[in-house]
């Protein structure tokens, strides 16, 4: 391929110039920085407090603090989730990287450590550039910079954002064969059905036709297993929830005492989710920026959804945004699921076929 041999020849320039590694290190800082502002997340805060019952984004977990706390829950014996998309991914490496065919854009929604991704970089052919999109400036930084040294010949493009908001897909230097989202750690999780929806239909955009998208979803299963994943027994779920507290009370001017709301999590079978609360253990007040919010005992604030699905109830959601689904990987225990989708490929100047339709093949 044409683009595969410009972009050897652009490896072999990035070696023989270090200081073209150099500029590229540097352009690195000029991460495009959308992540919520200040004032963005007291309106989330305040708006979700002032609901019944109580609720607060998950999204705003992932704080400094907060992104090491969960890289920490990923290595956890509880935390089964990480360790088996990581499997999976290793086990059918060559197979996936067969299915996403080559040239592609890579853009990386909640990309975190990118630890899952250097299987794909390892073995995705000529992949024109990297697009990591996360809502944690600084963690985003540090792994775009490892990135950009160990993939010298792959343009690293950051975007610091919220992925649930429209961002700006930066451009590339080599233009791309297709868009691939990249979607790992059941983060999609995260959303109701409804937004998990409106989420992917943005993704549609953002890939255009023929894109394609690889996604790790959590498979429904016992409840004592998913329970114990959000409840282990070193507290560091716990941790992690209060630390949402401790982020409101730093950014926010608000007095939480952390350790009066406990970490609960419950699997909620009926609506397939793992609900997340920090339950107020006393009667209290708490104030945000000059506004004040009363607890009664017992009272909880909903932190986090996670929802749990089988493969054809969300290929059912994802038809929806467009996708369809080309192939699932899966492990032994049937414990989560790697899919991978691919929207239709539309052509540009469209010809009637004899049979009328409008669509390639
Ligand atoms: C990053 C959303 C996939 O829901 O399992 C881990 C976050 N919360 N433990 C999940 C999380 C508590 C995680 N996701």
């Amino acid at each position: 391929m044409k683009g595969c041999r410009a972009q050897e020849m652009r490896a072999a320039l990035h070696t023989a110039f270090e200081a073209e590694i150099r500029d590229q290190m540097r352009a690195l800082t000029a991460i495009v920085n959308k992540a919520p502002d200040a004032r963005t997340f007291l309106d989330d805060v305040v708006a979700g407090l002032s609901q019944t019952p109580k609720r607060l984004p998950s999204k705003y977990f992932y704080d400094e603090r907060g992104s090491r706390l969960f890289d920490e829950i990923c290595t956890l014996e509880e935390y089964y989730l990480t360790r088996t998309e990581l499997t999976i991914m290793q086990q059918f490496a060559e197979e996936i990287a067969e299915a996403l065919g080559q040239g592609n854009m890579l853009v990386e929604y909640g990309s975190g450590s990118s630890l899952k991704t250097r299987i794909l970089l390892d073995r995705l052919q000529c992949t024109v550039a990297y697009v990591p999109v996360d809502i944690s400036g600084e963690h985003l930084e540090q792994t775009a910079g490892r990135l950009a040294k160990a993939y010298p010949h792959i343009e690293i493009l950051p975007v610091c954002a919220d992925f649930t908001t429209e961002f700006e897909l930066p451009r590339s230097k080599c233009t791309p064969s297709q868009n691939l989202a990249y979607f790992p750690g059941s983060t999609i999780g995260n959303f109701k059905p409804k937004d998990a929806r409106r989420l992917l239909q943005r993704i549609a955009s953002v890939c255009g036709s023929g894109g394609g998208l690889l996604i790790g979803i959590d498979l429904q299963k016992a409840i004592q297993t998913i329970e114990a994943a959000y409840n282990d027994r070193n507290g560091v779920t716990m941790a992690f929830n209060r630390n949402l507290l401790h982020r409101i009370n730093r950014e926010l001017d608000a007095d939480f005492r952390v350790d009066a709301f406990e970490h609960r999590a419950i699997y909620n079978e009926e609506l397939g989710r793992v609900e997340t609360y920090l339950i107020s253990d006393r009667h209290q007040t708490v104030t945000v920026d000059g506004a004040t919010f009363r607890f009664e005992v017992g009272e909880a604030i909903c932190t986090e959804y996670s929802h749990k699905y089988t493969i054809d109830g969300f290929h059912a959601i994802a038809a929806t945004a467009g996708f369809s689904l080309e192939r699932a990987w899966s492990d032994d225990q049937e414990l989560f699921a790697v899919l991978h989708f691919r929207l239709p490929a539309i052509r540009l100047n469209t010809h009637k076929q004899i049979d009328g339709s409008t669509r390639e093949d």
